[in-house]
């Protein structure tokens, strides 16, 4: 002998089932997409960036680095591009950076480039998150801003000999006008007592 509600409980039960099925399909469907917009952009960024690495690769001879380019003597520390960028020139080598005192301005796009004369090195400044290695053979370049002034310490981060825990540079950042007062004329400004 049946009840109504007897024979309404399978109905019941069929009906929510129907209602969850359909749910999790949807959600099939949603998760299916998401992997797929994933996997997607995983083949686009692969292709995409094997034809243009995000970091370029610039390549400089260290035996001739010191001779003629960018990285002569005279060139090296901060100075003011015909385009009015600000670039800090620099080289690694044990266990000194080169200048060792650096000058840039505050809230002005700096763009650094760096390179080793021998053995891998880096920097990191302070406690800002520029930090970059600096391998023999390849220019490092990567650009930022200081927000205020004032003085920071930039360590060589990566173990180069001996003499590592000793190799380290100073980091002044000053005003704009002061910095761009020093800089006029296309000169190269750094803090090294001359
Ligand atoms: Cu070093």
């Amino acid at each position: 002998m049946t009840t109504p509600s007897a024979s309404d409980a399978p109905a019941a039960s069929h009906a929510s089932e129907n209602v969850a099925v359909t749910a999790e399909k949807r959600w099939a469907i949603i998760v299916g997409l998401i992997i797929l917009l994933l996997l997607a952009m995983m083949v686009f960024t692969g292709l995409h960036w094997a034809a243009m690495p995000p970091s370029r690769v610039e390549t400089i001879d260290p035996q001739t680095l010191h001779i003629s380019g960018e990285f002569v003597e005279s060139k090296l520390g901060t100075s003011v591009g015909p385009d009015g960028k600000v670039v800090v020139r620099l080289i690694a080598q044990q266990y000194s950076f080169q200048p060792p005192c650096l000058v840039v301005p505050a809230e002005m796009p700096v763009t650094f480039r760096g390179t080793s004369t021998d053995a891998i090195h880096g920097f990191i400044i302070g406690t800002t998150n520029a930090n970059v290695m600096l391998v023999p053979g390849f220019v490092a370049t990567f650009t930022t801003s200081f927000k205020r002034p004032g003085e920071h310490l930039m360590p060589c981060h990566e173990f180069c000999g001996t003499g590592h825990e000793a190799m380290w540079a100073r980091l002044q950042v000053i005003e704009p006008n002061e910095f761009l007062a020093k800089a006029s004329g296309g000169k190269v400004v750094s803090c090294v007592p001359r």
